[in-house]
């Protein structure tokens, strides 16, 4: 283990690591990598993106011309599920991350993507987290779950158990699907934000769609810099946020005797989804 994680915010940054959107100060060159990335996301979600997603999408305005200015997003998205979204610099640490979440609170990346890294970018940018993840929060269930996620963060990090938490985030809040009536639809942050991942989450026949079982995500590895090989389906939102009631400390003690399961790969228990 490496020395305690440096809780210091950078130069400029409030004690928990936020700092102002600034949003006046975005060149129009910004504002355009918005608008191209919106506009080809947005027709490419219609049909793909589950209703609770692009229902926040409207609800928020999120197209409004350019990068949102959070001073006028914010209001809207309080009055629906009390979350307000607030920038930082980049990734902050898990503890910083989690408190945030459990008040509420998204950290958003205060900057965006350059026009040469359209297609995909290591730290999650302003439009990853507010194109990616914010419209997910106007929805009540969703919110709750979010709140929910980041109480179990810091309890997590208190037990050691941060490794399977943060499985769960990856495999629900950044590559979830969702069994709906109409067929399966995206609620996964870094699916919508992805042109190429929103393409090959549903119709490709590579990746391995499984039903969503909470002890089987927590033990299931994940890559960061490439397209999934599986990807967990729930039911419903509700479903999710059920999961979280159970007793973690209990799961924890069951994961320690039970292996990691590798990239790509399907067990006995596995019930498999068809594209
Ligand atoms: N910080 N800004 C930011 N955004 C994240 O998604 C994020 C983070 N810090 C920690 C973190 N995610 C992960 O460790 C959690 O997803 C488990
Ligand atoms: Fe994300």
């Amino acid at each position: 283990m490496g020395a305690a994680a440096d809780l210091t915010p950078p130069p400029g940054a409030a004690a928990d690591w936020t700092i102002d959107q600034g949003w006046d100060a975005y060149a129009p060159a910004e504002h355009q990598v918005w608008l191209t990335l919106y506009e080809r996301q947005a027709a490419l979600l219609k049909g793909r993106a589950c209703d609770a997603f692009l229902h926040g999408l409207d609800a928020l305005d999120l197209h409004g011309g350019g990068i949102p200015d959070l001073r006028r997003v914010n209001p809207a998205l309080e009055k629906l599920t009390g979350w307000t979204v607030v920038t930082v610099p980049g990734l902050v640490p898990d503890p910083v991350f989690f408190d945030h979440l459990a008040n509420r609170r998204f950290p958003a990346g205060q900057f965006i993507r350059r026009p040469d890294q359209l297609d995909y970018l290591q730290e999650p940018d302003i439009f990853h987290d507010v194109f990616g993840h914010v419209p997910m929060l106007t929805d009540p269930v969703f919110a709750d779950y979010m709140c929910a996620y980041g109480r179990g963060g810091l309890r997590a990090l208190g037990l050691g158990q941060l490794h399977h938490l943060a499985r769960l985030y990856w495999h629900t809040v950044e590559f979830g699907l969702l069994q709906a009536p109409e067929g399966l639809r995206i609620y996964g942050a870094g699916i919508v934000s992805s042109r190429k991942e929103t393409i090959y989450s549903l119709e490709d026949p590579r990746p391995k769609r499984i039903e969503f079982d909470l002890e089987r995500v927590m033990r299931t590895v994940y890559k960061i810099d490439d397209l999934q090989p599986t990807y967990f389906v729930i039911p419903s939102l509700q479903a999710l946020l059920d999961a979280t009631l159970q007793d973690f400390a209990a799961i924890y003690d069951r994961l320690r005797a039970e292996p990691d399961i590798g990239l790509g790969e399907v067990t006995a228990e596995d019930h498999l989804i068809a594209a």
